[in-house]
């Protein structure tokens, strides 16, 4: 298929350059070669798209990220510093790329403040924050955003009618190590991901995020992280037992109207045709969002798969690009009409 949209892309900092073969060599067989691709976006990066029929990207800062820096001052100033570079680097390459704003979560009303800037000044598509907050003094805090006093954040995030990308982050501190220290495979795509961010997308739920910020958009990837397949016993203990039980003060609507009405979830590093399968069903093809997650994935991997699978013309189309360029109102993007 020509002119696929992805939208979980990462990039870094190139002066992280240490940094980021660090971090590589923890998850990618061959670090440097992980290194050069995700520093590049207007080389390799379109190359790979041009070959693989992508048209357009909508890129994003990688992890370990701002939301790893429990200084807050510094985490804003990186925030911005990379949200200025992406802005410059896709200057004339707007029917290609887009960004997602980087943000410091420590403050409610700075992290509205900056989202604003970028909608506003660069035409961001929206946000893209890696799960918890680090914060206190040793950066084992954790801040989640489903509480009270992120009202105001949602509120800015609807009013600029953009959507929030929730993406993994890595287990840091005490919950790294109380969980994950002694199962240190089991950290990152395996499983620790899909635990943080399902975590945390239900506890916005269970905390009437939504139902205050009734049209919130937020988008989760890899196909869902573990909760489509879950959809069944979560409303059945949602609805049966814990809304006798008193979830019905914050909650009222279903957690399956919660994915009908504001959850998206990407297909990003998760290239399984079953799996994808079972989300048409439980979660509906207009909810769903072709991405790669490169490059931690591969083009081919992701849009081999997704070209090849079987998928009635009316979802592949929607799956591929139609639902971002309705989600992302996005206008004259490359292989829009392909
Ligand atoms: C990411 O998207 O940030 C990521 C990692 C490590 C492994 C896979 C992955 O940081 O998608």
């Amino acid at each position: 298929m020509h002119g696929k949209i992805a939208l979980e892309e990462a990039f870094a900092l190139p002066r992280f350059a240490e940094r980021t073969k660090w971090w590589a060599g923890l998850f990618a067989v061959d670090a440097a070669k992980h290194t050069a691709e995700i520093n590049d976006i207007r080389e390799k990066r379109i190359e790979y798209m041009d070959n693989h029929g992508v048209g357009y990207t909508i890129l994003s800062y990688t992890a370990p990220g701002v939301q790893d820096i429990f200084d807050p001052k510094e985490a804003q100033s990186l925030a911005v510093e990379i949200n200025d570079y992406i802005a410059e680097q896709n200057k004339g390459l707007e029917h290609r790329f887009g960004a997602f704003a980087t943000l410091s979560m420590h403050d409610p009303k700075e992290a509205a403040a900056e989202l604003r800037r970028c909608v506003r000044k660069y035409n961001f598509k929206g946000a893209l924050v890696n799960d918890t907050q680090r914060a206190g003094p040793d950066g084992d805090d954790l801040i989640f955003y489903d509480q009270p006093e992120w009202d105001e954040f949602w509120e800015t995030v609807t009013e600029l009618d953009v959507p929030f990308y929730l993406h993994p982050r890595n287990p840091t501190g005490t919950i790294h190590e109380k969980l994950w220290a002694k199962r240190s495979w089991l950290i990152g795509p395996p499983l620790s991901f899909a635990v943080g961010v399902s975590l945390h997308l239900l506890g916005m739920v269970t905390n009437g995020v939504f139902d205050r910020h009734p049209k919130l958009q937020v988008i989760i990837g890899h196909l869902g992280e573990h909760l489509p397949f879950d959809l069944w016993r979560i409303n059945h203990w949602f609805e049966d037992v814990k809304k006798p039980l008193g979830l019905n003060k914050t909650c009222n609507k279903t957690i399956r109207e919660y994915f009908a009405q504001n959850i998206w979830i990407t297909t990003s590093g998760h290239f399984s045709s079953p799996a994808l399968a079972l989300c048409l069903t439980e979660v509906g093809a207009k909810r769903i969002l072709f991405s790669i997650d490169y490059p931690f994935e591969s083009f081919a991997d992701a849009c081999d798969w997704f070209d090849a699978t079987e998928l009635n013309e009316v979802d592949k189309r929607a799956i591929g690009k139609g639902n971002a360029l309705e989600l992302f109102k996005l206008g004259d993007v490359h292989g829009r009409d392909a």
